[in-house]
């Protein structure tokens, strides 16, 4: 029996923990108490994922799909030969560009995964890379870009110090923290009010979060509208920090503009929030020592994601609480993604964009939701093949159908996915990964977001199962057969054929390449210079996580920021266009009500709904609906309800509930399974995303989808018009 420690790769906390293994077999999963940053902490989650490694549901071998549907085993040589030569056959014919990438939300954790999957996009050059960033934060790419210079850039509140946080459509409480990685959220956030802070829930759900402190209910998709109308109020009310606009920000004058656009009065009727409240909301955070402001997936996943993003970030500087403790903080990471994006030039926008919709890329990448009719629609160009890593779009992208019907026509579709899902169930491959307990690794996204710097570098906790083997190491094959070196670098695709010739079987050193980089990097030992300095040999050989820093510092915004003046830039012709789009909406009585996402403690978005000890309580999918909806549309507690917007409809049962605010009805996102997880596929319900939509001018200028806020109507349903589950697919292993 051994004990070893790593971090959870489920969520952004990176939870430390601490597994007893006994003959290569999970014994227990527990909090690790010395983690720097978690100090003891783990969900739900974290614990039980042992259950994932050994889902007997799991695919262990690699698949090959018959006709049927079905799918057969076959040798990994067999399955990557196959894969390589019709790549090189698809390539011949209709160029690299042909051929896309896609990987969903656990690449975040999968360091080796990323570097191969980025510089495998960049080097084929393909305009066909997709990620779930456009399902969730793309909007941080595009204003990190506009108002910071690089997609990557992310000021962090600094929850720890402040005297007032303001929570927009994010609820930490479940979700414990997203673009912000800080250990014991939930801790770190009931100490506010204990030291004399006020905390500030704005959210159309009294949620989790919103019961503890003080909760401002608000109409879905009217955060831009709140935002806007506090920003107007601070400048009309002169209480702007001026000094710190003079010293920290570029275009005020084009900010005062905007901000005058926003009417205090027409934020109320569409926000639902009283004037005078906006006022004092706005007042109260000019007036606090500090302010730590942040907004997620409830503005992320809105309309206009992109505006209230920008009006948040102004709200931070405005009011004297950018680059300040207690307000917003610069992240200093050990492997510093913004300049690794910079240098590989993967970030940026509009550099150029898509074939169907003309959509501008950001980071490099174009919007999921644009992703079916890149199949579809004929022409130059076209998706022909797809390597997908970690990534379940047909129930966590818009137009769940329509992605169902588009995926069956790639002429090769090749899917990494440790279960057979909704989605790959249509892929003519699915190959086996190890799950995060069987591969090395660090955290590579969240370790930015770090607001207690701390450093942490893996092995294997055990072997993998079956004949898994790493993402990066499966995607480094294919781009070995297919005779493209996986790097941002000049003449990948020479280099490629060489390699195929000269090297056929040596990887990528993808652990050297991080290595460099982080040795190279602000803690990093500088190969000898610097003792006290980190390494991977260090880290791997430190039981645990190093704690590098007690806190971020601040006054750092010229070392930080990538703008030419090292100033925060206010004037973008995009963002006066997102104000235009915002004020010409208009609603459509036939759908007087608006639909946001719910997430629960025991889910995680698409997955782990094949874990029995997560199945439980509140986990299964309901509709939540005000008790005056519900009475308005005629529907009862645990009834059924048809709820139907202007892209789809589902039949669902209901949860009469006041944690809902009227107008609001609130919906889990991630299921409606198909594919060989059985518990999954048995909990039955429909894909959140057959409800929203596709199209190009439905999306945020980012190209982030429109998930929350879209208008929906409802009406009693019988129990036998909810969708029968469908029969598991079965895998001949
Ligand atoms: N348990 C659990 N944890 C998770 C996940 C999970 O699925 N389960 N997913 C992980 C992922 S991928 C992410 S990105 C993060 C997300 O992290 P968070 O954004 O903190 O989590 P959400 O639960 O999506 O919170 C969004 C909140 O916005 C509210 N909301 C919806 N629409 C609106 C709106 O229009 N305006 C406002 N103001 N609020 C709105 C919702 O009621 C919800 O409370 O969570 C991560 N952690
Ligand atoms: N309506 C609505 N839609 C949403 C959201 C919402 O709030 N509302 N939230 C959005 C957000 S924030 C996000 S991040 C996305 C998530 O969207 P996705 O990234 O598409 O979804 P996940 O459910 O995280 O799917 C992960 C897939 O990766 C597989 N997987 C897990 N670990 C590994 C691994 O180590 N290697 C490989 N190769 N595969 C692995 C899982 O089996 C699963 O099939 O969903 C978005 N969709
Ligand atoms: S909070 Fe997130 S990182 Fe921590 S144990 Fe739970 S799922 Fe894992
Ligand atoms: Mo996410």
């Amino acid at each position: 029996m051994s004990e070893r420690k790593t971090f959870c790769g489920i969520c952004e906390a990176t939870c430390g923990l601490t597994v007893t293994v006994e003959d290569d077999a999970i014994v227990k999963i527990r909090p690790d108490r010395s983690h720097p940053h978690s100090k003891g902490f783990a969900c739900p989650k974290g614990i039980a994922f042992g259950a994932v490694r050994d889902d007997p549901d799991r695919v262990v071998h690699p698949l090959r799909r018959r006709p049927d549907g079905t799918f057969e085993r076959v040798t990994w040589d067999a399955a990557l030969d196959d894969i390589g030569e019709r790549l090189r056959n698809i390539a011949a014919e209709h160029g690299h560009g042909s051929i896309g990438l896609a990987w969903g939300n656990p690449a975040s954790w999968n360091a080796g995964a990323i570097l191969v999957a980025l510089g495998l996009s960049v080097a084929l050059g393909t305009k066909h890379t997709y990620n779930s960033g456009s399902v969730d934060i793309n909007n941080y790419f595009l204003i990190g870009h506009l108002l910071y210079g690089n997609n990557f850039a992310n000021p962090l509140p600094d929850f720890a110090s402040t005297d007032f946080a303001l929570i927009i459509g994010a609820n930490p409480f479940v979700s414990h923290g997203s673009m912000v990685t800080t250990g014991r959220i939930r801790d770190v956030l009931t100490d506010i009010p204990r030291r004399g802070g006020r905390v500030v829930v704005v959210d159309p759900r009294r949620t989790e979060t919103a019961e503890h402190f003080e909760h401002v209910a608000i109409r879905p998709d009217a955060d831009a509208w709140l935002l806007g109308a506090m920003l107007n109020t601070i400048f009309s009310e002169k209480l702007e920090d001026a000094q710190a606009l003079a010293e920290q920000a570029s275009g005020v004058y084009a900010l005062r503009e905007i901000a005058a656009r926003f009417d205090v009065a027409r934020a109320a009727g569409e926000t639902g929030i009283d004037e005078d409240t906006i006022r004092q909301l706005a007042r109260d955070l000019a007036a606090a020592p500090s302010a730590a402001v942040h907004a997620r997936c409830g503005t992320s996943l809105g309309a206009h994601s992109s505006l209230a993003k920008y009006l948040l970030d102004a709200l931070v500087v405005v009011t004297g609480n950018f680059d300040k403790r207690g307000g917003t903080v610069l992240g200093s990471p050990y492997l510093d993604m913004e300049k690794l994006v910079r240098m590989t030039r993967v970030t940026g926008f509009d550099r150029w964009r898509t074939r169907v919709d003309n959509f501008p890329e950001v980071l490099n990448s174009a919007p999921l939701a644009c992703m079916a009719r890149e199949i579809t629609v004929p022409g130059d160009g076209r998706l022909r093949a797809m390597i997908m890593c970690s990534a379940n779009p047909v129930t966590t992208t818009p137009g769940t159908n329509e992605l169902d019907e588009a995926l069956p026509q790639l002429d090769l579709f090749v899917s990494l996915d440790p279960y057979v899902t909704e989605t790959n169930r249509h892929a003519d491959y699915v190959l086996p990964p190890t799950t995060w307990l069987e591969r090395e690794g660090f955290p590579y996204f969240t370790q930015a977001h770090a607001t207690q710097p701390h450093a942490q570098w893996v092995d294997p906790v055990v072997p993998p199962r079956g004949e898994s083997r790493d993402d990066s190491w499966i995607l480094d094959q294919i781009a070995l057969r297919l005779g493209v070196l996986p790097a941002p670098v000049p003449g990948a695709k020479l280099l490629g054929r060489l390699r195929r010739r000269l090297l056929p079987g040596r990887s990528l050193p993808i652990w050297q390449i991080y290595d460099v980089l982080i040795r190279l990097g602000h803690y990093g030992d500088r190969f000898g210079l610097r003792r006290s300095g980190i390494s991977r040999k260090r880290l791997l050989n430190t039981d645990g996580a190093v704690a590098l820093e007690d806190e971020l510092a601040v006054g750092v915004r010229r070392k930080r920021l990538h703008t030419r003046d090292r100033r925060v830039q206010f004037d973008h012709d995009l963002i006066r266009a997102e104000v235009d789009r915002m004020l010409a909406r208009t609603d459509d009585p036939a759908y007087p009500l608006r639909v946001i996402s719910v997430r629960r403690l025991r889910s995680h978005n698409s997955w782990l709904h094949n874990v029995p000890k997560l199945m439980v309580g509140d986990v299964l999918p309901a509709l939540l609906v005000h008790p005056a909806d519900a009475k308005a549309a005629g529907l009862v507690h645990e009834g059924h309800a048809t709820i139907t917007s202007p892209w789809g409809q589902m039949t669902i049962s209901v949860r009469v509930t006041d944690e809902m605010s009227p107008g609001a009805v609130g919906l889990p996102h991630g299921w409606g399974h198909r594919g060989s997880w059985k518990r999954a596929v048995a909990a039955g319900g429909t894909s959140y995303n057959v409800l929203t939509p596709t199209e190009a001018g439905r999306l945020d200028a980012s190209g982030n989808a429109w998930c929350n806020g879209v208008p929906v109507a409802l009406r009693p349903a019988r129990a036998q018009d909810v969708a029968e589950p469908p029969d598991p697919v079965s895998l001949d292993v």
